[in-house]
Parts: structure tokens; sequence; C-alpha cells
């Protein structure tokens, strides 16, 4: 006996990568339905790659009685109308969206590094996915924090545009494109020219000067990780199409060489060492799409400061840093709480 569920938000670049991730790990589904707004009503979208088409149903008539499991990746407007919906006719809401992150009684997943965490979700019926920025980084840090007592983390990413939905990854290719024909180029979804360029901005600017990305990272890192962590980020937005990457320096409580976290991070659950030292011995983003680990590559001691490393990470940005990881919660779910058969 399998799982009644719903991916809202299902024809979106999240939604899709759930649809795909549900059919490639055959999650155990006795009903799945496809939901979106009214843009998308009554079109087809196919399951994963199994030829099966699912017809896409309104979310604003959507009755969620009766099934387990929805999955929503419909950003924070329709999640803010439907998620309590969902939740409150007995559906297991998992939301990729910000909206419920920080809420006390919402907890905020990455089920390699805080699985327990999950008990919680009696509160509101509602699980929270973090930003994929967080997601990564998280699953990178957990093994090392463990060994070493993490201290402070400096970071600055390097992430590709589909982290803007669709409208983002067109822009990039629009102007790359118009740019090589001699066009002019109007941003339009960014706030400069992202084509041939790199953008110090993403979300909206918050009072101290940082913007809300980078706040996401430090407040979600310390909900997921541990509270005592101290955090800086710099979030950069670069013209890649799928990938986020991450330059990190770490400084630690305890003595941690670099040989050390890099038999600890071959070891640990989301992570892929692959950290040759040599030319093209690391991961870039084209080669992390479609798949999903942490990359890990570069570790290398920083004596700038006490205990100190360096590390590169690399992940695909709508797998482990969205629809991946909520499907992991959604199988830890079931393992631990919504047991069938
Ligand atoms: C980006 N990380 O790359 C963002 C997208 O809080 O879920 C995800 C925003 C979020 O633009």
């Amino acid at each position: 006996m399998g799982y009644r569920v719903a991916v809202v938000g299902a024809t979106g670049n999240v939604g899709r990568e759930m649809l795909n991730i549900l059919a490639e790990r055959e999650f155990p589904c006795d009903e799945l339905t496809a939901v979106a707004s009214s843009r998308s009503t009554g079109s087809e979208i196919e399951f994963g790659e199994t030829g099966r088409m699912l017809k896409v149903k309104n979310i604003e008539h959507f009755d969620f009685t009766g099934y387990d499991i929805a999955l929503f990746a419909a950003g924070s407007g329709p999640t803010k109308t439907y998620a309590p919906k969902a939740a409150s006719q007995g559906c297991v809401v998992i939301d990729n969206s910000s909206l419920y992150r920080m809420d006390p009684d919402v907890p905020l997943i990455v089920p390699e590094v805080n699985p327990d965490a999950i008990d919680g979700y009696t509160k509101k019926n509602i699980i929270a996915n973090p930003n994929c920025s967080t997601a990564q980084m998280v699953v990178a840090l957990k093994p090392l924090h463990d060994a070493a007592k993490l201290r402070r983390v400096v970071v600055s990413t390097y992430q590709s545009t589909s982290g803007a939905g669709k409208a983002g990854m067109d822009e990039l290719f629009n102007q790359s494109r118009a740019i090589f024909v001699g066009d002019q180029v109007e941003p339009e979804k960014f706030t400069k020219q992202i084509a041939f360029n790199v953008i110090p901005h993403i979300d909206v600017f918050m009072d101290d000067g940082s913007t809300k990305e980078e706040w996401k990272m430090i407040v979600e890192t310390k909900k997921i990780l541990d509270p005592k962590v101290k955090v800086v980020a710099t979030c950069v937005r670069v013209p890649v199409f799928v990938g986020h990457s991450e330059s990190l320096n770490l400084e630690f409580e305890e003595e941690i060489s670099a040989e050390q976290a890099q038999e600890i991070l071959r070891e640990a659950p989301g992570c892929m060492l692959v950290d040759k030292r040599e030319d093209g011995g690391y991961v870039t983003p084209v080669e992390c799409v479609g798949e999903y680990a942490t990359y890990i590559s570069r570790v290398r001691e920083d004596p700038t400061v006490e205990n100190g490393l360096a590390l590169w990470c690399v992940s695909d940005n709508l797998r482990k840093g969205a629809a991946l990881n909520a499907v992991q919660i959604a199988e830890l779910l079931g393992r631990k709480h919504l047991k069938k058969g």
C-alpha cells in the first residue's frame, strides 16, 4: 500500500523536478495528482520519464481530504492560502517556500542533518524545506561540525539563474543570444545584465545592508545545524543555468586537518568528495546537474585562522536544494510517522 500524494506548483522548475524524483526513487504512490494555478489547469505533465501523463488540477478548487502528503512548490503567496487548508484537511504539507521556515512550530528539515526534528510536524501538519543555498551547505557542514565543532562560517555563493525560476533561465538565454547578435539587452527579472556578468544581489535588501538570501543562509543554518554557529554570507547570481556553487571558509573549536576533513566527507551521507588537487580534479555546476549529491572539492587548511579549513561545494539547486530534499523529507516522514502496508 502506498500514499496519496499531491504536487502543488507541479508545472514550475521545482514542481517538475519533484515529479521526476518521485518517479526516479519509486516513491510509493497509490495516487499522484499534479496541482497548479488556474493558468495551467487542464494541461498535461509527464510523471518523470514514465510516459504516464497527469492532468493538472486547479489549486483553487482542490480538496486535499484523503491525501497523505502534499509537496508544495508554489511560492509563498499561494502557500499562504493553500498550505493551511491542506494541513487542516489532514494532509501533511512539505513546503519549499520560505513562508514557514522560521516558524518555531514548523520543523525545517535536511534529512542528512536533523532528521529527528521532523517529529514536531504534528503542531501544524507542515514541514519546511530550506533555501537551496542552505541545504547543500549544511550537508557539507554537518559531518565536520560533528567532528570538530564549527565556530564560524564565511560563505560566498555562485548561484545559478534557475534559482530565480524559469524566467531567470530565459533571461540568461535571451541576453546571451542578444549580445552575440549585437542587440540591446534590458534586464527584466534581474537588476543588472546577467549574461557575461555576476550580480551580488539575491532577494530583497535588509536594513543592515545584507540581502534576504544572505539572511536566510544564516538563520536557516542555525535552525537546522546549531544555533551557536556564526555565519556570514555573500550571495551572488552568476550566468549558470543550474547548479549553485559555494566557497566556504570554516573555523572550528578543535583541530582538524584537511586530510581528516577529506576522510570524514568521503563517508558522509549526501556528500561526494571529488578532490584530486590537479587540473580538473574538482566539480563544477554543469557536472552536478541531475545529480543528488553535494559535491565537495578543494578541501585545504586555512592558515589565517586557528583550526581553519577552506572548501568548495556544488549541488543541483533544483534537486538537493529543493525537490530532492522535499522527497527525502516525504520518505523520512513515511519511515518515522506515516507507515503504510
Ligand atoms: C535563488 N535560493 O537562487 C534562491 C531560490 O527561499 O526558497 C530559492 C528561494 C527560497 O534565487
